[in-house]
């Protein structure tokens, strides 16, 4: 098939659609400035982000681990959704049931208004204690926050850590939970933005096409999920995703483009 035929295919399972159930990654945030991990932009002062993002990293300097999540912050200040998270948020807007099951914890997906979020790796937008329940907005924990600090817990003085799920931790249950109904209850499977060789999510489409889902991938680069893809769109998602879109659908996404 061609690249027009492609994306015709996959409007058309797109509309066919009751329940879809979308996996997005770092590549739907790409085109609002904001680096992937594995990509070029994924180091931090020549570090892997890989290696930072892990307990361990934490462990043995709290404070580096701190720098790194402040400097994504500021790194997301002047951030703002693309089309492509726009296009989510309409899709979601016309379907019976719609999962957006995300990796990232960038919260752009919910600033372009997707309402059934589910955030696999938690949120850089909240603070936690590494020890006790306590939690509260980063903004908070970072109050008076210089360079080499690490912010405690005014509970139990523990370190406080961004809210976010580190290799070899495990996902939030109800994030879990809402997963698995996603992947027994979809009829598609959007995949969008994501390498794919992170566990669990990297699974999430294999386990509903083996359940009888169609699943259609968004992704310049081909992936493992490639594979067991219906149809593989080869693009930014920010151009690819309204591209799924239908024509009322479109509208809701441009509402002004007739009269401009
Ligand atoms: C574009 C684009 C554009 C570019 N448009 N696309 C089973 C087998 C083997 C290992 C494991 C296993 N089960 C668990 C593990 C261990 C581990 C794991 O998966 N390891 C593998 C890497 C080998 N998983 C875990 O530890 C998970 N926990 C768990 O499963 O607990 C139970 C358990 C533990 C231990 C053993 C067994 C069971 C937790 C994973 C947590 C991941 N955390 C991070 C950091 C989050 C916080 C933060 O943001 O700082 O999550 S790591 C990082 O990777 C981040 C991402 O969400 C995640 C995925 O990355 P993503 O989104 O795919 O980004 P990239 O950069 O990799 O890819 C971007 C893609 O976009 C590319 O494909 C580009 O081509 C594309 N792209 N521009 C569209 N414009
Ligand atoms: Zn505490």
């Amino acid at each position: 098939m061609t690249g027009a035929e492609q994306r015709e295919h996959a409007r058309w399972l797109v509309s066919e659609s009751r329940a879809i159930a979308v996996l997005t990654g770092a590549g739907v945030s790409a085109e609002s400035g904001v680096p992937t991990f594995r990509g070029a932009g994924g180091l931090w002062r020549g570090r892997s982000a890989m290696d930072l993002a892990t307990p361990e990293a934490f462990r043995r300097d709290p404070s580096e681990v701190w720098e790194f999540y402040h400097a994504r912050l500021m790194g997301l200040r002047d951030v703002a959704p693309n089309e492509g998270h726009r296009a989510l948020a309409v899709l979601e807007a016309s379907r019976e049931r719609f999962w957006l099951l995300t990796q990232n914890v960038d919260g752009l997906h919910r600033q372009a208004g997707s309402a059934n979020v589910i955030e696999l790796h938690g949120t850089i937008r909240t603070a936690r204690c590494s020890r006790c329940a306590r939690s509260l907005p980063i903004s908070e924990a970072l109050r008076g926050w210089t360079p080499g600090a690490v912010p405690a817990c005014e509970t139990c003085s523990a370190p406080m850590r961004p809210d976010v799920v580190w290799f070899g931790e495990t996902l939030p249950e109800p994030a879990l939970r809402q997963a698995e109904e996603a992947i027994t209850h979809c009829d598609l499977m959007l995949v969008a933005g994501t390498s794919g060789v992170v566990q669990p999510a990297a699974a999430f489409a294999f386990h509903a096409r083996a359940r009888g889902a169609r699943v259609i991938e968004v992704n310049p680069e081909e992936t493992p999920i490639s594979a067991i893809a219906d149809v593989s769109l080869r693009g930014p998602s920010a151009h690819e995703l309204p591209e799924l879109l239908g024509e009322q659908e479109r509208a809701r996404l441009n509402p002004h483009t007739e009269d401009d």
